[in-house]
């Protein structure tokens, strides 16, 4: 099969011998023992309604209404977008373009910073495969749509299973017309640490030819040191280099002087000649105050020449006047999420802006009834999620005191709950003030935001005081992350460390003060890859390499998992999530035009070994599979 494969293959036919599409079209080169996948499923199927799903309220299978994909009239063609723009005028002309509009320019967020600040970036490339195609010819006007990177990546191997690039290879094939931009840490790349500069730039390669147009680089600490690789990176590439300036304090606050304006401006004007093609303001906890918004962008428009791109969270209710405020600014782009899936710790609503804009001659160029239609869908597929849900309802004023990114608040809630401190939350929430303040006052976005939040959780469960760390720092074991930020391994924050905590945490060990990856060994991807073949006994791509380089024990759980259980990306949500109810029945597409039917018939008791039998109809045949029940 492999040959034949190969050889129908559009690429091979045309004779452009470039082997990348071995990575875009790995389904050609991998071969699951087919008649296993069946097995493989009711296996999946049978374990996860006996032990339910990590995270989820352990229950029977709620009734979900089936998700509203909006109808669309055969009539509506696809539009030409900005993906065009790019790939006919190049970046320069790209950029032209955005500085030639008037009205402003929307990203949409809700294939990633909607979903990761509300659902803990849970939802699965499956939930947006059925409304890609709708998104594409309902909002063709969009800049771009924010869809991977971030959590997205780890959290798909960690938790879904699934395999990222492939959400990205798929949702470009439905959505040709307009960019994709993702979220990238800089050195961190998707991960929580630095990686040696060669992962950054193979990475930033590969994720440029898989369909990424705009990279939103930023540095957890504001360091633009640590931001080089990577906006060099991704101007080599020929995509979008989107530096981002963290937002954090309150330069309407006088008390808060560290990060005044000047501050940003000073680091603008850095980014800008680094290589940057667009600015953007990264208010990742949802800081910045309206007026505050005016002063910021009417300032920054006047220090720099490309255009400005806003990012807010609307977890104060505050981020339609922000982003108001800074439209009168002259903002060229703001980021939103649509309805259903903004608000709260996510982005503000597109349709709510686009209202609020009415009369306004930089109304953005959307039309809300495509946006009401793409929410009704997403409001569907939000309940499939539910029980990742933060719980916060309304309005959450308290930001402005603990600072935390929105999209920490519901991962870092799992992480508290996991450690059994759920019903403290309210107090690890003000230890993350405090040891901020303790840290001296830092920029705050992931991983160093992840960094104050172990150490909040650390001090709350060893019911310590920023004196006790002080004066019994000797005999504690920091959290490894904690160690990590001090020994400069996350880069430096403006300011420095605070002096003596950080004798306290590294015990006699010499912080470095270079950027870390002039101290990291490049990566071997040629042992990599070999290590991995024989670790999973298969052909790996290049994007199972990558993976690998960033979380070799993450990307490895979540190859056996496929091993054991296929790939799972092909079952419904509620199916992933839930399993089957008794007499319940299911068709799962595995792959184009072949389906089964799958029926949960009955439930044995359980076995003094610790196992069950659970019965299935697969295709109308009775099979049967032993599960290890778990509680
Ligand atoms: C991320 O890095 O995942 C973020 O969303 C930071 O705000
Ligand atoms: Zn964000």
């Amino acid at each position: 099969p492999f040959l034949i494969n190969v050889v129908k293959h559009e690429k091979f036919i045309n004779g452009d011998y470039d082997t990348s599409f071995i990575d875009e079209t790995p389904e050609l080169f991998i071969f699951p023992k087919r008649k296993d996948r069946g097995t493989k499923l009711l296996n999946y199927i049978g374990t996860v309604t006996i032990n339910g799903f990590p995270g989820v309220e352990k229950k029977k299978r709620p009734v979900f209404e089936k998700p509203r994909v909006p109808k669309i009239p055969h009539s509506l063609e696809l539009q030409n977008g900005t993906k065009q723009i790019l790939d006919e005028q190049g970046a320069d002309g790209l950029v032209k373009w955005v500085k030639d509009r008037k009205e402003v320019l929307l990203t949409d967020t809700t294939f990633r910073d909607a979903h990761q600040s509300l659902l803990a970036t849970r939802i699965r490339t499956n939930d947006f495969t059925h409304i890609a195609e709708p998104t594409a010819k309902l909002l063709p006007e969009l800049f771009s749509m924010e869809m991977w990177g971030g959590a997205t990546f780890d959290v798909a191997y960690r938790f879904l299973k699934e395999d990222p690039w492939d959400r990205l290879l798929t949702l470009r094939k439905q959505i040709p017309n307009v960019l994709f931009q993702m979220l990238l840490r800089s050195a961190n790349a998707v991960g929580y640490k630095n990686y040696p500069d060669n992962v950054i730039r193979e990475f930033v390669e590969k994720s440029a030819h898989a369909g990424v147009d705009v990279f939103r680089i930023f540095d957890s600490l504001n360091w633009v040191k640590g931001m080089e690789v990577a906006i060099d990176a991704v101007r080599q590439s020929g995509k979008i280099a989107e530096a981002a300036v963290c937002y954090t304090g309150d330069i309407t606050d006088p008390t808060r002087s560290k990060y005044d304006i000047n501050y940003y401006k000073n680091i603008a004007r850095e980014l800008e000649a680094q290589g940057a093609h667009i600015l953007a303001i990264k208010d990742m906890a949802g800081l910045l105050k309206p007026e505050a918004a005016y002063q910021l962008i009417s300032e920054l428009k006047a220090t720099i020449d490309i255009p400005i791109h806003l990012h807010t969270h609307d977890t104060s209710g505050n981020g339609i006047y922000t982003y108001s405020r800074a439209i009168d600014a002259g903002v060229d782009i703001v980021d939103v999420a649509v309805s259903s899936m903004a608000g709260l710790t996510s982005q503000p609503s597109a349709n709510t802006l686009f209202y609020a804009l009415q009369g306004n001659e930089r109304q953005p160029d959307v039309k809300v009834e495509s946006l009401e239609k793409l929410s009704h869908y997403w409001e569907d597929v939000r309940k499939y999620y539910q029980d990742f849900e933060s719980g916060m309802v309304a309005p959450h004023t308290e930001v402005y005191q603990h600072e935390m990114p929105g999209g920490q608040y519901s991962n870092l809630q799992q992480q508290a709950k996991g450690v059994g401190l759920g019903e403290q939350w309210d107090e690890v929430k003000s230890m993350y003030a405090r040891v901020n303040q303790m840290f001296g006052d830092i920029v705050k976005v992931t991983p160093s935001s992840k960094v104050v939040g172990d150490m909040a959780l650390f001090m709350v469960q060893n019911n310590l005081t920023e004196e006790d760390v002080l004066a019994k720092g000797d005999t504690i074991d920091f959290p490894d992350s904690v160690i990590e930020l001090f020994m400069g391994y996350l880069g430096q924050p403006h300011g420095g460390f605070p002096k003596d905590l950080q004798k306290v945490i590294l015990k006699g060990k010499e912080p470095i003060t270079v950027r870390p990856g002039e101290l990291l060994e490049p990566v071997d991807f040629k042992t990599l890859r070999d290590e991995l073949y024989h670790e999973l006994g298969r052909e790996v791509t290049s994007h199972d390499v990558i993976a690998y380089a960033l979380y070799p024990k993450v990307f490895l759980e979540y190859a056996k998992t496929v091993q054991q259980y296929g790939d799972l990306s092909v079952l419904d949500t509620p199916t992933f999530l839930y399993g089957l109810r008794l007499g319940e029945e299911i068709q799962v597409e595995i792959e184009t035009g072949k389906t089964l039917i799958v029926k949960l018939v009955s439930v044995g008791q359980p076995q003094a070994d610790g196992t069950r039998t659970v019965y299935f109809e697969l295709n109308g045949q009775s099979r049967e599979v032993v599960v290890k029940d778990d509680s």
